[in-house]
């Protein structure tokens, strides 16, 4: 049924020497001439080469002309007859016609507002040409690209060019998914770096002609990140240039490229007036990830796509660690737990659970996943706990030394960490094939100056896998008396059972215990605690991320009762106001526990401890929350909207970021109260995206955005980013229950450019996020998004497909809900000429 298997895995029986591709670019006859040098590896062999949508012109082996009794071509490729290969090393020469032009899909060569630009991972590569379009095929390439462009661009070092040509080699063996062309009327912010050896590296960001002045901090993100690199993996930087070009129509963030990265152009473009803070930390995260890959994913790369993770879970967690090192720490691991529960924990549990390492695949694209990369990042994570800093910096070192220039798999990842630690990680391994949040039941017992600690773990079933044996799991815990000084420090216990007790001994009082601290662990805690002393950690925990994880449960915990009907909790609502007074925490700290719990863990919640959520209901409970909130601490809001205000020009460092952070959060309490009248006079006075579009969003939840909105919309109509903006906040933020007509109104607009993904994202994405819209009983919601993903697939299936994961958590909902999502489901999945990308995901989504 088309499926790929892990355990199917075979080497390619032939080794390729050296690529050397010509492209003679024209929008609907590109012509791509390709010389594969290879040597046989396996007598007898066939030569079998991947290849979609191409028109073969000609095909020769060492010079000779094939006939087509030579070969087989089929609509997934070309497989040469062994009788028609020499034994010996040869040169095959082929010739293709593709057509750039008509590529709605954006993998493979496409092009986008006139310039061409190309994706090839996952398999994009052989909509170009005939090749074997896997990761551990890797080869040194040069190409030369014709087309009357002024610029021309490929990966690696440039060698020679003229008027419409220019050559570019690569020497650094690469697997196909890593190449890259792109040919525009583009301009370049340039700049250079030196590395640590002192070799100059030139830096270019190309954009299109006007966008230039949008490019100074995404160089500057990533001279930190080339530095970074240096220092915390001692990893430099391997070619005379670095490429970066932004474009608008991508389907993903961006894209590793040897030497030449290709940007969403929302993660390169940033001026005050246009981004906002966290677009900012967005671009310098992406930027420092992409940078990262060139050694963990393209030096080493892996050897199938099971092993996605091997790369992506380890880049994600070196970006996550660039960026709490540029910025403060605990408030990045806070946000990055924030995003891993709202996407991964919500992926785990549901339909769509499977491990970080999968065994079985339809179409590789639908694992680029939460799962992958950020449960990939926190796997990452617990090696490094487990075996410490210094234990992890030696592993790093080994894995360098020992596996550069191959393509690896997560075994070879393992032993690394085995041999240079010493120690046995058979049992940890089951973090990366096991699929499932394991829940962490927590008792104690406290008895003779011994506190002991009971914890037990279990893994709900996932698809496929209905038994899961326990794992080993680094819990950091801390213990702190009464009084509320620390008593024992941060100790990190391994748990391997699936029941298994610590203790502690010598203390004269019963201790509160902090536990998983930092989040050391990607589980679930359950622990019966009491609002106060939850209130008690809020206050007292010297672990930052356990402060704020007092407040969000105590947040979440309130929000749930309300839901139930009753009243917010007095604990919650005295800490918040202890909180405001507190002027020695950081204020991107105080505005992460300012911020409520999203309407969807809330849903998350509720349905873990056996409630089915009531979308309307949650979101009554989230806004009347809000506004108590607001009511009982208006004075110290107030100040604190006032006296977070940052004078000066903006810039988007962490520190007047974290002030503003913590303003808008004020404010969006305040505007439950004040009429409005705080973001009016925001969005007339901001001189900043980040302020106006936190005004903007809070005159919408207030109903008084119409305005405001056609002011955005005049000032802002020809930045398309911008726009997207002005889509995303009306289909997120309006009234859940109008919300379906809302965006069916502006899903009619001129602006709504559909075939451009982010627009796409911007409403549909959205829309998905405005949860009691989205939920609305009468299923206008799940109606609207199902009619625009079947209008999708055809043109782009890998959007559409990621796309549908908003419908993942349909078994959370009541059984009328759970009927209307199926019926959509259904009629996705019968809809004509569906792509194998969506029928995969709707298969699963319905299990
Ligand atoms: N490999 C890309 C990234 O995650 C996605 N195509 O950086
Ligand atoms: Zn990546």
């Amino acid at each position: 049924d088309g499926t790929t298997y892990l355990a199917d895995y075979t080497p390619y029986p032939f080794n390729i020497d050296k690529v050397s591709l010509r492209f003679r670019l024209a929008p609907h006859a590109t012509r791509v001439q390709a010389h594969i040098a290879m040597t046989p590896l396996s007598p007898g062999a066939a030569l079998r080469l991947d290849g979609e949508q191409l028109r073969l012109i000609s095909a020769a082996i060492d010079g000779v002309a094939l006939t087509p009794s030579d070969y087989l071509i089929t609509p997934s490729g070309m497989t040469i007859h062994p009788a028609a290969l020499p034994e010996a090393p040869f040169t095959l020469e082929t010739e293709v016609e593709i057509a750039p032009e008509g590529n709605t899909a954006l993998e493979g060569l496409y092009m986008s507002n006139g310039m061409y630009c190309t994706q090839c991972e996952a398999e994009g590569f052989r909509k170009i040409t005939y090749y074997p379009d896997r990761p551990d095929v890797m080869a040194p390439f040069s190409v030369r690209i014709e087309g009357d462009l002024p610029v021309l661009l490929s990966n690696g070092n440039p060698v020679a060019s003229g008027p419409g040509w220019a050559e570019w080699d690569d020497p650094w063996p690469k697997p196909a998914y890593l190449f890259a062309l792109v040919a525009g009327d583009l301009v370049a912010h340039s700049g250079s770096f030196t590395t640590a050896s002192g070799r100059e590296v030139a830096l270019n960001i190309f954009v299109r002609p006007g966008d230039e002045d949008r490019c100074a901090f995404a160089l500057g993100a990533l001279q930190r990140s080339m530095k970074w690199d240096e220092e915390a993996y001692g990893r430099e930087y391997d070619l005379d240039i670095f490429n970066i070009v932004a474009v608008d129509d991508f389907n993903m963030g961006a894209m590793e490229n040897k030497g030449l990265n290709i940007f969403n152009s929302k993660l390169v473009l940033a001026s005050p007036e246009t981004a906002t803070d966290t677009d900012y930390e967005r671009i310098e995260a992406v930027i420092a990830h992409e940078y990262f890959h060139n050694w963990t994913g393209n030096r080493i790369t892996c050897r199938d796509w099971f092993q996605l993770c091997l790369k992506e879970g380890l880049t994600v967690f070196r970006d996550q660690s660039f960026i709490a090192d540029m910025r403060l720490g605990p408030v990045k691991r806070i946000e990055d737990v924030i995003a891993l529960r709202a996407r991964q924990f919500r992926e785990d549990q549901g339909p769509l659970a499977h491990p970080p390492r999968p065994d079985h695949y339809r179409e590789i694209n639908n694992f680029y996943t939460a799962t992958v990369y950020e449960k990939g990042a926190e796997v990452v994570g617990m090696l490094r706990t487990l075996v410490g800093d210094e234990g992890y910096r030696k592993a790093l070192d080994l894995y360098f030394e020992r596996h550069d220039g191959q393509a690896c798999t997560i075994e070879d990842w393992i032993k690394v960490f085995e041999d240079s630690s010493g120690r046995d990680l058979g049992q940890f391994k089951r973090w990366y094939t096991d699929a499932g949040t394991p829940r962490l039941r927590v008792t104690d017992d406290y008895a003779d100056d011994t506190y002991t600690l009971t914890f037990e773990q279990h893994t709900p079933p996932t698809p496929g896998q209905p038994h899961k044996a326990p794992r080993h799991m680094p819990i950091a815990v801390g213990l702190l008396s009464p009084n509320g000084n620390e008593v024992v420090p941060t100790t990190v216990l391994e748990m391997t059972e699936a029941r298994q007790s610590f203790t502690f001994t010598g203390l004269s009082t019963r201790p509160v215990p902090s536990i998983l601290r930092n989040f050391s662990a990607p589980a679930v805690l359950e622990r019966a605690t009491s609002a106060a002393e939850q209130a008690f950690l809020l206050a007292h925990d010297t672990d930052p991320f356990n402060r704020w994880e007092a407040a969000r449960s105590l947040a979440r915990q309130t929000l749930m009762d309300m839901t139930k009907g009753a009243p917010p909790a007095a604990e919650y609502l005295d800490a918040i106001g202890r909180l405001l007074a507190d002027d020695t925490a950081d204020p991107a700290f105080r505005a992460l526990i300012l911020r409520l719990p999203g309407e969807d863990e809330i849903a998350q919640a509720l349905h873990a401890s056996g409630t089915t959520p009531d979308p309307e209901a949650i979101h009554a409970a989230r806004g009347a929350l809000m506004t108590t909130l607001a009511q009982r601490h208006e004075v110290a809001l107030s100040a604190t909207y006032e006296s977070m205000a940052v004078p000066g020009a903006y810039t988007p460092d962490a520190a007047p970021a974290g002030c503003r952070s913590l303003r808008l959060a004020a404010l969006a309490l305040l505007s439950q109260i004040d009429g409005a009248r705080r973001a009016e006079a925001l969005f007339a006075s901001a001189d900043n995206m980040t302020e106006s579009l936190s005004a903007l969003s809070n005159l919408i939840t207030a109903g008084k955005a119409e305005g405001a909105l056609a002011q955005f919309r005049s000032r802002w109509k020809d930045v398309r980013l911008v726009m997207d903006k002005w889509f995303l906040v009306q289909a997120s933020l309006c009234p859940p229950k109008t919300a379906a007509e809302r965006v069916t109104t502006l899903a009619a607009d001129p602006a709504f450019e559909w075939k451009n993904p982010n627009r796409f994202r911007s409403l549909l994405g959205a829309f998905s996020a405005n949860h009691a819209g989205f939920h609305r009983a009468d299923g206008a919601g799940y109606r609207f998004y199902a009619d625009w993903l079947i209008r999708l697939d055809p043109l782009n299936p890998q959007t559409a497909a990621r796309m549908s994961t908003a419908f993942e958590t349909w078994p959370r909902y009541d059984k009328t809900r759970q009927a209307l999502v199926r019926t959509e489901l259904e009629r996705i999945a019968s809809s004509d000429g569906l792509s194998r990308d969506l029928s995969e995901m709707t298969a699963r989504l319905l299990g």
